[in-house]
């Protein structure tokens, strides 16, 4: 199979334990230059999405999580690319530890990739929606735009939120994964012994 491989410090553990059964796969399509220099550093072959087709599987981390397997994603900058390999993917499976799984979303600053020139279009529609945006400083993402994490929502309808910011001019996608949420998430808890257990919603 062709597996898609998302971007962070999870993602990044999920690819060197690749390495060791690099048989199994056919190939990898990355959702970030970080993971594809990661993949290629390890000898796995990595695919444009474009000639790779549909993918079986989609493995990535995330910064939230609710009940409903919605997320928040975007923490590493990489969520353009990230939400094109899972809506490319049959499976999303989802990889975290247990302190990502939250009631309602929004604690983590909602990223937002954003084409500069409307930067100060879309902050101000976010402020009119109750959040906070702030420019994360210093940072280009791999298609060339800028972020802006908005702080202070409290996201109660993710996937009517996430349509909406798609709708700002400007906004290339944002860090909400609901209309398409991850399929399966494997949550990692520390157990009273001190042992690493785990545990799968759906
Ligand atoms: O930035 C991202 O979208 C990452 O995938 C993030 O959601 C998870 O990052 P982590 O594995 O470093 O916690």
């Amino acid at each position: 199979m062709v597996v898609g491989i998302g971007t962070g410090s999870t993602a990044n553990h999920f690819i060197d334990l690749l390495a060791g059964m690099k048989g199994k796969i056919d190939a990898t399509v990355a959702s970030s230059v970080a993971s594809a220099k990661r993949l290629q550093g390890h000898g796995i072959r990595v695919l444009d999405l474009n000639e790779a087709g549909q993918l079986s599987l989609y493995v990535d981390g995330a910064d939230e999580s609710n009940e409903h397997l919605h997320l928040v994603k975007g923490g590493g900058g990489a969520l353009t690319r990230e939400k094109i390999v899972a809506g490319a993917s049959e499976k999303f499976v989802c990889i975290a530890d247990d302190s990502k799984l939250v009631k309602v979303l929004g604690k983590f600053p909602l990223p937002i990739e954003v084409i500069p020139m409307a930067q100060a279009l879309v902050a101000r529609e976010m402020v009119k929606l109750g959040g906070n945006p702030v420019l994360r400083e210093g940072f280009t993402t791999d298609n060339g735009n800028i972020i802006l994490d908005i702080l202070g929502l409290e996201i109660i309808d993710p996937v009517a939120l996430e349509n909406r910011i798609n709708q700002i001019p400007g906004v290339v996608t944002n860090g909400l994964f609901a209309i398409r949420p991850a399929d399966v998430l494997i949550l990692g808890a520390l157990t009273v012994s001190g042992r690493w257990d785990k545990w799968a919603l759906r």
